[in-house]
Order: C-alpha cells, then sequence, then structure tokens
C-alpha cells in the first residue's frame, strides 16, 4: 500500500511553500512581475517599490541620457523594481506598456508621451486602477488633468525663447547685419511638446524682427539621418540660407554633414549661424569649435526627480503639477569651462 501519509504531507508543504507563503506576504498583489526583458520574476521582496516606465525609444543621444538617468536612480539598491519598455517611437507600443503595467499593477507608471494626443482612454484606465502616473519630458493633451499627477521637464517655450536671444547676439556681433536673415528651422517629431515649445518660444522674438524671414520649417524628426536629408533638400531649394535653427544636436549632426559635402562655410564672419538644442557633449565640442553658434541645453537628468516625486508621495505628500528642470545656453564664452568640469566629474 503505498504510503499516502507521505505523498500527503509533501503535496501540503509544497502548496505552503509556493503558493500560500507568498500570497500572505503580498496580500492579493500578483507574486511575480514581468521584467523589462519580458520573462516572470520570482516573487521579490514586498517593499520594492514597482515603477513601470514607458520610453519613446532611443532616437537621440539625449534620449539614451534621459534614459539613463531613470536607470540609474530606480534600482533594487534604492528599493524599486523597474519595469522598462522602449515604445521605439510608437505611440501604440506605450499604450500597450502603460496597459502591462496597470495588469501588473504596478506602484507608479512613468512615461514622456511620444505625442501630445491620444491618451485620455489608457491613461483613464490607470486612474481606474490607482495607479499615479508622472509625466516627463513631454505633456499629454487631455481633457481630464487629474488623469496624471505631475509632469517633470523642460520649460521648452522658454528654450526656443533663449535660441532666439542667442541668434540676436550673434547676429548683433557680426559687423555686416543684412537687411534680411533668412532663417531655415528643423522641426524635431510633429506634435512633441519639445517641438512645439521650441517652435514657438523662438516665432516669439522672431516676429520681433522685421528683417528675419523664416523659409522653411521641415519635420526631420529628432533625427541625424533626416537632419542630413532636410538640410540636404533645403539647401537645393533656397539660393541664400544664413541661419540654421535645429530643434536638436542629432538633427544638427546631419545637417552639418550636407553643409561640408556642399563646402558651405559655418560660423566665423559670414559663415551660416548655426543654433542647436539639447547641448549633449558631441555637441558643445562643435560649439567649442565654432561649429554652433549656441546649444540650448536640455537636461536630461530627470530620473532624480521623478525619484524626489515619488518619495513625496510615499510619504504623502502634496506634490504641484509641473517641476521644471534648469537649463542654460552654452555658446563659446562658457562651454570650455563646463566641458573642463565635466571631464574632471
Ligand atoms: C526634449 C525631448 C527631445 C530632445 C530630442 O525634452 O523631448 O526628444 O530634444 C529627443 O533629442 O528626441
Ligand atoms: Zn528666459
Amino acid at each position: 500500500m503505498k504510503d499516502w501519509t507521505g505523498n500527503r504531507i509533501r503535496c501540503f508543504l509544497t502548496v505552503l511553500v509556493f503558493f500560500l507563503i507568498p500570497y500572505l506576504l503580498f496580500g492579493c498583489r500578483k507574486v511575480s512581475f514581468e521584467s523589462s526583458e519580458g520573462d516572470a520574476i520570482t516573487p521579490m521582496d514586498k517593499n520594492l517599490i514597482v515603477v513601470g516606465v514607458s520610453q519613446v525609444g532611443s532616437e537621440s543621444v539625449w534620449r539614451t541620457a534621459n534614459t539613463a538617468s531613470i536607470q540609474k536612480v530606480f534600482t533594487k539598491e534604492n528599493g524599486y523594481f523597474l519595469i522598462f519598455k522602449n515604445a521605439r517611437q510608437k505611440q501604440e507600443n506605450q499604450i500597450k506598456a502603460i496597459r502591462s503595467f496597470i495588469s501588473q499593477r504596478v506602484d507608479y507608471i512613468v512615461f514622456s508621451p511620444i505625442t501630445e494626443t491620444g491618451w485620455d482612454t489608457v491613461l483613464q484606465e490607470a486612474k481606474e486602477a490607482n495607479i499615479p502616473v508622472i509625466l516627463i519630458d513631454r505633456k499629454v493633451k487631455v481633457q481630464d488633468d487629474s488623469l496624471y499627477v505631475t509632469w517633470i521637464g523642460s520649460d521648452f517655450i522658454h528654450e526656443g525663447r533663449m535660441a532666439g536671444e542667442a541668434l540676436e547676439e550673434c547676429l548683433s556681433q557680426r559687423k555686416n547685419t543684412k537687411d534680411t536673415v533668412h532663417i531655415a528651422i528643423l522641426q524635431g517629431t510633429k506634435g512633441a511638446t519639445s517641438t512645439l515649445g521650441r517652435t514657438q518660444g523662438f516665432a516669439s522674438v522672431a516676429e520681433t524682427h522685421k528683417n528675419w524671414n523664416i523659409l522653411e520649417a521641415s519635420d526631420a524628426q529628432f533625427t541625424t539621418a533626416k537632419g542630413e536629408e532636410e538640410m540636404e533638400r533645403l539647401l537645393k531649394r533656397y539660393k541664400t540660407i544664413d541661419v540654421l535653427i535645429s530643434q536638436n544636436d542629432d538633427m544638427t549632426f546631419g545637417a552639418i554633414e550636407a553643409l561640408q559635402k556642399e563646402k558651405i562655410p559655418i560660423g566665423g564672419e559670414d559663415g551660416i549661424i548655426i543654433i542647436s538644442f539639447d547641448a549633449v557633449k558631441n555637441a558643445l565640442k562643435l560649439v567649442e569649435e565654432g561649429l554652433i553658434a549656441a546649444d540650448v541645453e536640455c537636461n536630461p537628468n530627470q530620473g532624480e526627480y521623478v525619484e524626489k516625486v515619488i518619495k513625496k508621495m510615499e510619504s504623502g505628500e502634496a506634490v504641484a503639477k509641473l517641476y521644471f528642470v534648469p537649463e542654460r545656453v552654452f555658446t563659446r564664452e562658457n562651454v570650455s569651462a563646463h566641458l573642463l568640469k565635466e571631464s574632471g566629474e
């Protein structure tokens, strides 16, 4: 006769160890989370705060730095379990990621919305699941702004204004202030807050100068390849381009390729004036060399600010609806000291 008692005890112990104890430990919450790699993770210390992050993509050097600032902060050592998803520049991938965070019942959802519209439904689902949403970098246009707790990012309109003010400075330093200044603009992703804000901010300065002629604003999607392609097209279309306003450094790198191919002088006394955004390290070296006249910083280090907000919320403190990160403009006057300090760090 088989020893049923022994089997029964073994079976009871298995259920106890692998199901009952974890269930008691984690309450009703699922005892395993899908990791960023997509495989299920075994139960983990219930004290970790689970943060689901949906990132736009990896379209630019700035984006890579932004991602690094998040991954550096949300570590197990700091008390977090990070589920990070890269949407590869597709809104539907971000919506899918947010839905997976909801089904995994994470504690917080953090995301940079690739464009401003199309988020009401999925953010309503997060609200109904009682999961707070924190926006970084770019904004959403929603009917009900209680669908997100706060937004952390750059003052893009101010960035655009700073670019306009930098161009005023450049033109005033040039002896031969031309009667008409012909300006081309490389814009970032259509509908992105950074694109909208930089365009609006620069326009608010440009409209005070009757002799500034904006030839065209073309969509180069924040990438180097499109920046080069669009710059080639603009050079074919317009006989004279005195100024290029490029809404991120990646597009600027592409545009410089195109200009150098056509042997068009850049910077100096009478070369094309390039004003860029993001102020990533390789671009600041071009500021030092005089190829970029001014680079408006777009501070990517938002991870630490997100953590401050989560800590406040964890301790029941109220949080503001909006937090701006600090930013400067780099020109030949201040870039070398900054690069030296950065390399020293
Ligand atoms: C700015 C961010 C922009 C960067 C680009 O906060 O939205 O997206 O300027 C990035 O480099 O692609
Ligand atoms: Zn200002």
